[in-house]
């Protein structure tokens, strides 16, 4: 499961790398505290999260990374779910909400977000990250902001579809919950439930640790405000917050 084994971390606890705000990094740190696994969280900067995850010897960028204490790697959400052990997955459910809903949020969010300086977005970004490369994403974010718009084709032009797109997910995910219950999986919190709250809280803003603390200071620009007070109410939304009030425990 882990990529070849390293030597410089060896024996220390696990080492959660993120980008701090993102959904999937939220899904893998939600799945360590469910599993009461004791682990670090280094929180880097877009941009010279490249650098760091490039030593590291990853063969991807994207975080969340986890380092282990034995010095081997494991990249990706879904990967260091699976190392968690966590119960109660859907694989299909999971598939889905990993590799077509979370990255439409994702692009519609960052649509609205980032052209839009009142926004909030890039220190929400770089809170929490070393002085050094905080610093380095001040200096850079306009260049660093088109990079990312370029990187997930986040273009305001493409709000009307997204957010279209992003219904029809909701759509879809009112329809699960209609058939399965409370759970997605048997009667009781598992890995389905907790993927999908933590992929769909971009959207549900549940006030509840420590994503209330991750997305504090986040202004939604007027071309996304009007459809997330529409969304909140939709059960697929409501779900989200309740299994946040009801399973994401205190760090
Ligand atoms: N399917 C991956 C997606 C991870 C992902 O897209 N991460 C983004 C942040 S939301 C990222 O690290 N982007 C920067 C990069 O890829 O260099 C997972 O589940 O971990």
């Amino acid at each position: 499961m882990a990529d070849a084994p390293r030597t410089a971390h060896e024996g220390r606890r696990p080492l959660l790398l993120t980008l701090a705000p993102s959904h999937y990094c939220e899904r893998a740190r939600w799945a360590l505290d469910a599993q009461a696994i004791v682990y670090v969280e280094e929180r880097l900067a877009p941009g010279t999260h490249l650098l760091r995850v490039k030593r590291l010897g990853a063969s991807a960028t994207s975080l969340p990374l986890l380092l282990l204490g034995d010095g081997s790697l494991c990249q990706g959400s879904d990967r260091i779910l699976d190392w968690t052990g966590l119960p109660g997955g859907d694989p299909e459910i999971e598939r889905r909400l990993e590799q077509k809903t979370a990255p439409l949020i994702r692009q519609c969010l960052y649509a609205g977000l980032l052209p839009d300086p009142r926004s909030g977005i890039r220190d929400v970004l770089l809170r929490g990250t070393r002085k050094r490369d905080a610093t380095i994403g001040w200096l850079t974010w306009p260049l660093l902001r088109r990079i990312m718009a370029a990187g997930m084709n986040a273009r305001p032009h493409l709000l009307p579809d997204l957010i279209a797109q992003v219904d029809s997910e909701f759509d879809w995910f009112d329809r699960v919950l209609a058939e399965r219950g409370d759970y997605l999986v048997g009667r009781k919190f598992g890995r389905a439930d907790l993927t999908a709250a933590s992929l769909l809280a971009p959207v549900a803003v549940p006030q509840v640790e420590p994503v209330k603390s991750l997305s504090a200071g986040i202004r939604w620009p007027r071309s996304l405000a009007p459809f997330l007070a529409k969304w909140s109410d939709r059960p697929t939304l409501k779900w989200v917050r309740h299994v946040y009030e009801a399973h994401r425990a205190p760090l």
